[in-house]
Formats: structure tokens, C-alpha cells, sequence
């Protein structure tokens, strides 16, 4: 099954996609997500220089050996543009590898494990009684689990604070909007709101928080410590996983169970936050971390170490790699829950797609490969807009982590 055409198409119903189409001899063709957000077009050149031109004449079967052909290959191993460059090619492989035995992708993956798929719903507000009204209408959407990010009082911006309604992208266009930061004043704040939030939900709702990489690891555990009353399902990304080691001084304080891995890309980033059981949910996703080839081997790694998966799923993962996580949660053992943010109606549009979302669950649907297409002539209507995401300084300037 030769691979005679391969290209990449970027468009921007409401922010920006890359996606990567390969077509073979028989005419079937695949999509693999290809988006890093804010830099998109660095992995578009990376596969349209690079990478397509190894493609064409391949057997699209071998999706193991072009995976490592395209790893070991380049001789400059791992980070985010190369690996989001093989994980699209590796979700095209297996969307045409599942089209062509005519089976929806995740019977290829082992078989479902499960009915459905759990996923957690991102409510926010600019302050904390907003905060419970947006959590309270999650519910009302049939949500089984719920992060929930606030404002904070004296500070003009922080993240996770979506500008009303149900969508939150903080990419945007020309220049990164810049954030202002204290973790003082945000440590002191967080406790309150989730008090707040069991006060009005009670104790059975999970509850999600995500501190996006802006605490020292004493802070995060005081941080931790301070919401054990609250069980939280999980606190994320409490302190930057450069240094995986700093996760046990967390550990030492706090039973809050932590997630990490959005910002990801290889099973050597989390190796020793696994194989040391330094955290309990690892949020790698198919478009960051090579692809479902790639993050099946990080499941099974941290399925030895009762870690479970958490996959990353905001709006920046288009509907393709949405559709690829929810065979991949659908199928692996040690799924946990999966992010899920709705996308604009015109990235919908673009990406028609057979997953679909019930009472706080999601399936991936019965279509034959991963259930999701693109409809170019309305894809070429929406071209690329160069976006940044936020940065983010401390009160005093100094730049911090956003
Ligand atoms: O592009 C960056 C976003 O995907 C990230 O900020 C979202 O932290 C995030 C989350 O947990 O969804
Ligand atoms: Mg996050």
C-alpha cells in the first residue's frame, strides 16, 4: 500500500490548525494532527521540507518502522517540533491502516476497555462566585467532572479565565498578551475557592485545578496540602517537570494527587515522574508526544506503576487528534479521564467527525479509522493568522512561567 500524495494544510476557523493528509495508491487516504500552538508553521516546514519527501513510494502499513525510520532517522532526537511532526505522520498511518481493514481505529488498539469515555469540562469565572455559577452550569450540561479556574482579586489576568462563555483560547494575534503574576496572592486565593465550590457541589463531583507550571515545588506543597480537605481528582502542573526530581519534595507534603505532561513530547520527559510514582495522572496527548504509537508505550510504562493516563484536550488538539485520544482512552487499560474542550462551530464545520459527547461521556464512533475528515475547499477560507500565547511577568517584571 504505497503512499503516492502527502500535504499539509493550515487553516484558522477561529484559531490555528495544521494538518497533515497522506494518500495511498488505493486512494485511501489519512489525517494525522500536526498543531503546536503559537508555533505552527515550524512543524508545517518540518514535515513539508523534511518529512514528506521520505513518504512518498513508502508502504503505509509500516507504521512502526517509518515511526522509528523518522525518529532515529533525523539523528536530532525528541522535542515539540519534531515530535508533533511524527505524531502526525503516526495517527495518518493508523487512520489508514484502520480505513483500509474497515474497522473504527481502536478494535485495532487492543478493543474498547471500556463503554465510554470520562472527561472533565473547564468552568471558569472572573471570581469566585462566578466561578460556581460557570461549575453549576457544566452540570446542567451533563458533566461528570469539572476544572474549575478563577480570577484572582488583584490581579488583572491569570490563566484558565476564559473571556465568557464556553470557549477559552488564549492564543492571540500579532504579540503574546502579557499576565501579571503572584503566587503569594494565588496561594492564598485557591483554598477559598474550592471550599466555596464543596460548600455549594458537595463532597462527589470531581474536581479538577490546574496551576500551569507557576509554583515552586514548597509552594506547590503548600499548595497541595492546603486542598486536601477538598479532594481535588487532581492538582496539574503544579511546578515546571523539567526537573522531574523536584516532584518528590511535593510528594513528601501533600496526598493531592498531581498531573503532569501537556508540554511533554517523549516517554524520557516522565520516565522518572513514573518509574518513582512521583505522580498519579500522565497528561501526554497523540499531536505533543509522538504520535498513538508513542503514547501507547508511555501507558504501558505507567500502567506497571498504577499511573494513569489524562490526555491533554484543548482546543489547541484539533478534532483529529481528538478523535485519535478518544480510541486511544477508549482502548487503553489504565485510562483515567480525558480534557475536553468544545471547539468553535467553525472548526467543526471544517473537521466533520463521528466522535460525540453524552452525559459526561464521549465515544469515538463507529466509522471506519479515526471518524474525522476535513473539508479543504472550507478549510481554505479560514488561512493562517499568526498567534502568540501569553506570557506572563511577576509583579516586579521578572518573566515567569505563563
Ligand atoms: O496551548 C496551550 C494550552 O493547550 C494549555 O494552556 C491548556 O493547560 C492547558 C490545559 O490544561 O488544557
Ligand atoms: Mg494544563
Amino acid at each position: 500500500m504505497k503512499i503516492v500524495d502527502a500535504k499539509v494544510i493550515i487553516c484558522s476557523p477561529g484559531r490555528n490548525f495544521v494538518t497533515l493528509k497522506v494518500t495511498t495508491e488505493d486512494g485511501i487516504y489519512g489525517l494525522g494532527d500536526a498543531t503546536l500552538n503559537g508555533r505552527e508553521l515550524a512543524v508545517a516546514s518540518y514535515l513539508t521540507e523534511h518529512v514528506l519527501p521520505l513518504l512518498i513510494g513508502r508502504d503505509a502499513r509500516r507504521i512502526e518502522d517509518i515511526w522509528q525510520y523518522l525518529y532515529k532517522g533525523a539523528y536530532w532526537r525528541r522535542g515539540p517540533v519534531t515530535m508533533a511532526s511524527i505524531a502526525a505522520v503516526d495517527t495518518v498511518l493508523w487512520d489508514i491502516k484502520a480505513k483500509s481493514l474497515n474497522t473504527p481505529l481502536y478494535q485495532l488498539l487492543g478493543g474498547a476497555s471500556r463503554e465510554a469515555v470520562l472527561v472533565y469540562g473547564h468552568a471558569s469565572g472572573a471570581g469566585v462566585e462566578e466561578t460556581v455559577k460557570a461549575v453549576a452550569h457544566y452540570l446542567e450540561l451533563g458533566y461528570k467532572a469539572i476544572r474549575a479556574q478563577s480570577g484572582i482579586p488583584g490581579l488583572a489576568s491569570t490563566y484558565g479565565v476564559g473571556r465568557g462563555g464556553m470557549y477559552y483560547e488564549p492564543a492571540e494575534k500579532d504579540a503574546p498578551p502579557e499576565n501579571i503574576w503572584s503566587s503569594e496572592q494565588y496561594l492564598n486565593f485557591v483554598p477559598g475557592l474550592f471550599a466555596r465550590l464543596r460548600k455549594e457541589f458537595g463532597d462527589d463531583i470531581p474536581l479538577l485545578h490546574d496551576a500551569h507550571h507557576r509554583l515552586t515545588p514548597i509552594e506547590a506543597a503548600r499548595l497541595g496540602k492546603s486542598l486536601e480537605p477538598f479532594h481535588l481528582f487532581w492538582l496539574e502542573d503544579p511546578t515546571p517537570a523539567e526537573l522531574q526530581e523536584s516532584f518528590r519534595l511535593i510528594r513528601r507534603h501533600t496526598t493531592t494527587p498531581l498531573a503532569v505532561g501537556e508540554v511533554f513530547n517523549s516517554i524520557f520527559d516522565c520516565q522518572q515522574l513514573i518509574q518513582e510514582q512521583l505522580i498519579d495522572y500522565i497528561r501526554t496527548t497523540v499531536v505533543h508526544a509522538g504520535g498513538i504509537s508513542h503514547l501507547r508505550k508511555i501507558a504501558n510504562l505507567a500502567e506497571i506503576y498504577q499511573v494513569r493516563t489524562g490526555a491533554h484536550g484543548a482546543t489547541d488538539m484539533s478534532p483529529v487528534c481528538m478523535a485519535a485520544a478518544l480510541h486511544f482512552d477508549l482502548s487503553v487499560h489504565n485510562f483515567g479521564i480525558q480534557e475536553y474542550m468544545h471547539h468553535s462551530a467553525e472548526t467543526d464545520t471544517v473537521f466533520p467527525h463521528s466522535y460525540s459527547f453524552e452525559d459526561g461521556l464521549m465515544h469515538p464512533g463507529e466509522t471506519p479509522g479515526l471518524g474525522v475528515d476535513i473539508n479543504e475547499s472550507l478549510a481554505a477560507k479560514y488561512p493562517y493568522q499568526r498567534a502568540y500565547l501569553p506570557i506572563n511577568r511577576k509583579l516586579d517584571g521578572t518573566m515567569h512561567s505563563w
